[in-house]
């Protein structure tokens, strides 16, 4: 923000204040530094006594706490990148999908005991009053709880690594279950403050939408583009700190809240019309009040269009803002110190708008502009389905976004030559390969956009990556090979281990070593205990203690009590027709027909727990739930089939909901349509605590599996390549006719056994299993899905056989740590040198 009479923020001269924090003592790290702190945050800071009742206040004391710990290492983490003048890599996202912070700190700063008994000094307990903090539900699902890990796996390899995001005022919306529907409810997470943001409004930017655009002469026959008469909006940052584990690294996660301009409001005001000002107001901070809670995309919506231009903008305003500071007006080596890698299609209209900030306000010529973008973005990619490709309407840009829309043009029409060059005379292939989709409607294919500006371009998983260039980028793939790479995706094992299993945890490190926690491959070393009757035993103990506390959870929430002797069959993830949460509903009427059947013998109790969050315009998939709490309600209630089989549908499903259930699970279901899922991270989070996985070849299943070998892995359905062939000649009829279980299943749905007072309330579904066009193929993998599923209860019966399984699950995870992926990332793409920290 340019700094005026009325700002704060002027430039100070003669203080010693940013010089003389290095001398600033350490903080004491010890049990009795902490409860002191907690004491005069709680006492003097939050000005509460002995009558406070909650555990909020007791918590934020702690968060501050530890927060002053973080921003110590924090100043110094900056300093050193800023000294050393490092290549950096800038994670643009959308979603954040962080979840708690607490203990997430406490684990990487290795303040676990100390905390632990500076609060046993107050008379206080950790894990209660962690449970105070609401989670930062910034994202979907997947796709943001990737950047999440992403950011702590790059603080734990100490590199130079910004998160840019926003900081939506309502994330994730909540989810209650009433009458068996979902209900979504505003997630309003920072009505009680947030401990772990800083405000930087000395940072401001401003971000222009609207206007019209001018050519005009510049010097020597050159012209200029202005935009004028342009909406703007600040944005304001937020800053997180992300801690690495035991280095004392602090990067930054950036998130952008859009504010109104003052100058803005004045016009409004001057011209008598304070009422307007103020709906001004509103509209710009309208941009960053609430995430799409889509996780495909949601097509042609303005508000996501200007919250994607927003963050994108002002990131790359702010990149070029501390660019000058060290480089002045230079960008000839641009490119070699600064990387973009944009999280999907989402933020990749910075490919357009780094081209407009190069050529409109820095000057260059378009070759070198060009270039310089070129060298810089990256696109990772996280769909196969071609529905959930980014488009917008040419029409609804040139409206918002006039100027870069003519940069688009720009890019489109030269690179629409290179593809002439290669393919001269094939008008066809122009066609399909156009930035700009022609027709009625015109639409700017975002995917085309971000591949044409980046160096990179990569899939989440082999399969994926391999489906890409054979499938969907195929002619991009023909053009520029040397483009496309697979990443892996990962998960990092300090939230999703360490953290998550306090049991399993301390079995592993006084196995094998605390190493594991930085270093996953080192779990391979399970193997030589796998025989240990000693370790064994305790394996089982912590999977009971985790199973209990996955139970008591189930309890309170669902009200269904949860047998721990029972197996543990566990589907959470978002509600979508590709995840097939119906055919795993299909396998729970399948047992309780076969229960009411008589058909018992040697039965193997389960407990089946779903959980997620349906999109709330996909009106199948909410279907689909309320389906699955009729088919629970039943079953539950059916004194008949008492503890062989129980299920329950979790409400709200979300980070700190996971950390409670991929330790307390037995079987991870992964049975999406095969060639449909790009990766999948919950299966990594399931296998890393010890569950068995029944799952198609889809995603990263396939690289679980190979690591855990084929007998460690219930296996089941179509392939890719047979679903492809078989969509032609898919004959549900046929399948439902041929397999008994399959006909009793589709008899008690159809004949509304668990819609009794609401007869054909699941026609669609039904429908949907019966349709030859189903793309998802629910009946055609349904027989084999049974055998899996019963090869499964059959090894649960051989407990031993079990336990040595999920060892060998465990023991396998280490390549799906985002450690690796990270590790991959860098060696690949980004190129970044570790810079430690400096010291305290
Ligand atoms: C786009 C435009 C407008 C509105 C919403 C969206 C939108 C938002 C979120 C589109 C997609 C998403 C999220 C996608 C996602 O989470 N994908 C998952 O990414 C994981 C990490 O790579 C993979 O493991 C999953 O397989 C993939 O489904």
């Amino acid at each position: 923000m340019r700094p005026s009479k009325h700002s704060p923020f002027t430039p100070l001269t003669k203080s010693r204040l940013n010089g003389s924090l290095s001398s600033l003592p350490a903080l004491a790290m010890d049990a009795d530094g902490i409860a002191h702190d907690v004491r005069r945050y709680f006492c003097r800071t939050l000005g509460r006594d002995t009558s406070c009742n909650n555990t909020h206040y007791p918590y934020t004391a702690l968060a501050m706490a530890v927060r002053d710990r973080l921003m110590e290492r924090w100043q110094n983490t900056q300093r050193a990148y800023q000294e050393t003048d490092s290549k950096r890599t800038y994670y643009i996202s959308l979603e954040f999908l962080m979840g708690r912070a607490l203990g997430n700190s406490v684990l990487n700063l290795d303040m676990g005991d100390a905390v632990e008994q500076g609060l046993y000094e107050l008379g206080l307990v950790l894990e209660e009053i962690a449970e105070s903090e609401p989670d930062a539900g910034l994202g979907n699902g997947g796709l943001g709880r990737l950047a999440a890990c992403f950011l702590d796996s790059c603080a734990t390899l100490q590199l130079p690594v910004n998160g840019y995001g926003i900081r939506y005022e309502y994330g994730m919306f909540r989810q209650t279950i009433q009458d068996g529907h979902q209900v979504e409810e505003p997630d309003h997470w920072l009505r009680n403050g947030n401990p772990w943001e800083v405000e930087r409004p000395e940072f401001t930017q401003r971000v222009r939408f609207g206007g019209y655009t001018e050519i005009m002469p510049r010097w020597a026959g050159k012209m200029d583009v202005h935009w004028l008469e342009t909406n703007d909006v600040l944005a304001v940052p937020y800053d997180v700190p992300i801690p690495g584990y035991k280095n004392d690294t602090v990067n930054t996660l950036r998130l952008w809240k859009a504010a109104a301009t003052d100058e803005f409001n004045l016009d409004e005001f001057n011209a008598g019309s304070y009422t307007e000002s103020v709906e001004t107001k509103n509209a710009a901070e309208h941009i960053t009040m609430v995430l799409y809670p889509n996780d495909a995309s949601e097509s042609g919506k303005e508000l996501r269009l200007r919250q994607q231009y927003f963050l994108a903008s002002a990131s790359l305003q702010d990149v070029f803002r501390r660019w000058k500071l060290n480089h002045g007006n230079d960008f000839s080596n641009f490119a070699e110190k600064n990387c973009f890698q944009l999280n999907d299609t989402h933020p990749s209209i910075a490919v357009a708008e780094l081209m407009r900030l190069l050529v409109d306000h820095e000057s260059l010529g378009w070759d070198m502009a060009w270039e310089i973008t070129k060298n810089t973005m990256a696109y990772t990619n996280h769909t196969l389905l071609p529905e959930a490709l980014e488009r917008w309407p040419v029409r609804l840009f040139k409206h918002l976004l006039p100027r870069p829309l003519e940069i688009i043009y720009e890019i489109n029409a030269r690179f629409l030559a290179e593809v002439a060059n290669r393919w001269p005379g094939d008008t066809g292939r122009q066609q399909r390969m156009s930035i700009i989709e022609e027709g009625s409607d015109p639409q700017v294919r975002m995917a085309y956009l971000a591949i044409a500006g980046s160096f990179s371009v990569n899939g989440v998983a082999a399969l994926h990556s391999k489906l890409l260039q054979q499938g969907l980028f195929h002619d991009f793939y023909q053009l520029w090979p040397e483009k496309f790479n697979n990443k892996t995706n990962g998960v990092t094992q300090r939230r999703w281990l360490a953290a998550c299993n306090p049991p399993l945890r301390t079995l592993l490190s006084s196995t094998i070593g605390e190493e594991w926690i930085a270093d996953l491959s080192q779990l391979q070393k399970l193997t030589n205990h796998r025989d240990d009757r000693e370790f064994r035993h305790k394996w089982i103990l912590a999977k009971q203690q985790n199973k209990e506390r996955l139970a008591q959870l189930v309890l309170r929430e669902c009200s269904v009590q949860f047998n721990i002797d029972a197996l543990f069959d566990v589907q959470v993830k978002r509600v979508h027709e590709y995840k097939r949460q119906l055919l795993n509903l299909l396998h729970v009427i399948h047992l309780y027909a076969r229960i009411k059947a008589g058909d018992t013998t040697s039965w193997t109790p389960r407990c089946v727990l779903f959980g997620g969050k349906a999109a709330p315009g996909y009106l199948q998939a909410k279907l689909i739930i309320k389906l699955i709490n009729n088919v629970a309600h039943v079953v539950n209630n059916d004194p008949a089939v008492g503890d062989l089989l129980k299920v329950a549908f979790l409400p709200d499903y979300r980070v700190s909901a996971m950390e409670v259930i991929c330790p307390g699970t037995d079987l991870s279901e992964q049975i999406s349509t095969a060639g449909k899922e790009a990766s999948g991270t919950g299966n990594m989070k399931f296998m890393m605590n010890g569950a068995l996985t029944i799952g198609t070849l889809d995603g990263a299943n396939i690289e679980i599996r190979e690591e855990v070998g084929a007998d460690n892995f219930f296996l089941f359905g179509l392939t890719a390549e047979e679903v492809h062939e078989m969509q032609e000649r898919y004959n549900p009829e046929a399948i439902i006719h041929a397999d008994p279980n399959l006909s009793r299943v589709m008899n008690l749905l159809e004949k509304s056994h668990f819609n009794q007072q609401e007869p054909g309330l699941f026609d669609p579904i039904i429908n949907s299993i019966r349709n030859p066009h189903d793309p998802w193929m629910v009946a055609a993998d349904f027989t084999s899905y049974l055998e899996a599923q019963e090869q499964a209860t059959r090894l649960y019966q051989d407990h031993e056989a079990w336990v040595t399984s999920s060892i060998i699950n465990c023991a396998s995870s280490g390549r799906f740590s985002t450690d690796r992926t990270i590790y991959e990332y860098n060696h690949n793409i980004w190129r970044l040198k570790p810079v430690p920290s400096l010291p305290l």
